[in-house]
């Protein structure tokens, strides 16, 4: 018998209310149970526990509902307990939960990877496989490149963020918290500068920045032994930082000159957050490998490479795989979401969200000198703080945010290399009415905050 969760999903209210002081006296609870039982390691951003989701909103235990404008770090696009993706899910736990698709494969799999072979850029012939995580993704990614170019360097950006295992921790860029005492780290990644419009030089064009990053890589490493260049469209944990129009059509176009493989990292950008299907889709750029994570499965553990049919083809069978990637039952989540994406126009959606989120940070950024920047594409957009007439990164500021719309009942999430910059990443489904009061709280808690 699989139980509809509809009459659980109506009870999440689409609103803010706050029945106690944050934390709750559950949350404390729990925090105390945690520190005991719950590696240091494992931080989390928000001081409450979670007990159930709908939409846009999250209610933590002590029953105090917060409007959601992180979505899990972009993976909720198509929002919490969305009952077609619960529905989806259920239906396949019934059925069965796992054979291994190296041991017995099924069709969700197979449809998964259709969908990533005809959403993702470009109309050339592809194939996919599946995975767990972007980290996964992204090592996977430089699997193949390696193996079809014979060749062994990674060039990455400065600001890159690619996952936490060996390989992908190499591939990041900040150390803290991510790398420090955790070396020695995978050989054969070389770092060039990304383009940064806020702090480059006035006026470099993308193809400038491009030019930049490139001829570092052709005289430090050598175009002829570079298996890829791994590069997210919009850095996503590295500060929302967009590159100025045309850097990725210039890497692409050099990477295609050479021989190398040119692999962009669509985890964070995937799947309509940007207002496209992917972030590539804005300037037309075709990557020859495109990985995928998060948004694509409503937060079920999935992942995927998908690329040009001959590199992906150029692995031996038995060459990649795993026990659990593509998991039946959250390839039934992801098909259920793609679904909802395209039939919800999520994408038209994002560009609306954009468009008010865009316009509320703008007037924060005219009210406040320390803030730098407002950026991003879509619903994924950002506002960089500095000391005010500096380029100084100010963290303490963006915690400081970030903290106050916490305890005001609305999730937002800081990133940067500096720790100063607020990203916002909605449920693409969220209300306008729950997104301008979401707004609303930030912006007074930035008045008071950049007072
Ligand atoms: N590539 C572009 O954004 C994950 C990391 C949160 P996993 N970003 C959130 C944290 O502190 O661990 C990410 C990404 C890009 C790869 C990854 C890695 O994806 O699913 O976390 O492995």
């Amino acid at each position: 018998m699989v139980t509809t969760p509809d009459a659980l999903v109506a009870e999440v209210a689409q609103q803010r209310r706050l029945v106690t002081p944050i934390p709750g006296p559950r949350s404390q609870e729990l925090a105390a149970r945690r520190s005991a039982a719950v590696a240091p390691g494992v931080s989390s951003t928000l001081p409450v526990y979670v007990e159930r989701g709908g939409g846009a909103v999250l209610v933590d235990v002590d029953g105090n509902s917060f409007i959601d404008l992180g979505s899990g770090i972009a993976v909720t696009s198509v929002g919490h307990a969305l009952p077609a993706v619960v529905d989806a899910i259920a239906r396949q736990a019934a059925r069965f939960t796992h054979t291994c698709f190296m041991v017995g494969p099924y069709e969700g799999y197979v449809e998964v990877c259709e969908q990533l072979n005809t959403r993702t850029p470009g109309d050339h012939a592809k194939l996919s496989a599946l995975f767990n995580s972007g980290a996964e993704a992204v090592e996977n990614a430089v699997k193949v490149a390696r193996h079809a170019t014979g060749r062994q360097a990674v060039i990455v950006f400065d600001h890159a963020y690619h996952g936490r295992t060996n390989l992908t921790m190499a591939l990041t860029a900040k150390a803290a918290p991510y790398k420090q005492g955790f070396g020695p780290f995978a050989p054969e990644v070389y770092r060039v500068p990304m383009s940064y419009p806020l702090r480059d030089p006035e006026g470099m064009t993308g193809a400038q920045a491009a030019e930049r990053a490139l001829a570092t890589a052709d005289k430090q490493v050598g175009a002829d032994t570079i298996a890829a260049v791994l590069v997210e469209p919009i850095q996503g944990e590295g500060g929302f930082v967009v590159p100025a129009p045309g850097f990725l059509p210039a890497i692409a176009e050099w990477c295609a000159a050479r021989g190398v493989v040119f692999i962009a990292d669509e985890v964070q950008t995937g799947f309509c957050r940007t207002g496209d299907w992917f972030a590539c889709d804005d300037e037309g750029v075709v990557p020859d490998l495109v990985t995928t994570a998060k948004g694509i499965g409503a937060g079920m553990p999935l992942a995927g490479v998908t690329g040009r049919a001959e590199l992906m083809a150029h692995v031996h069978s038995g060459g990649l795989g795993g026990t659990y990637g593509g998991n039946p039952v959250a390839c039934a989540a992801a098909l259920a979401s793609i679904e909802t994406m395209q039939s919800g126009d999520l994408a038209g959606a994002a560009r609306r969200i954009g468009a008010a989120v865009a316009g509320v940070l703008g007037d924060l950024a005219a009210r406040h000198p320390g803030v730098a920047d407002v950026r991003g594409r879509g619903a994924m957009q950002a506002i960089e703080l500095v000391k005010p007439g500096t380029l100084e990164p100010d963290p303490a500021a963006a915690a400081a945010i970030a903290a106050g719309c916490h305890r005001e009942g609305v999730v937002v999430l800081t990133c940067g290399t500096w720790g100063n910059v607020i990203r916002l990443l909605p449920p693409l489904v969220i209300g306008d009415e729950l997104l301008g009061e979401g707004l609303s709280v930030l912006a007074a808690t930035a008045d008071e905050v950049l007072a």
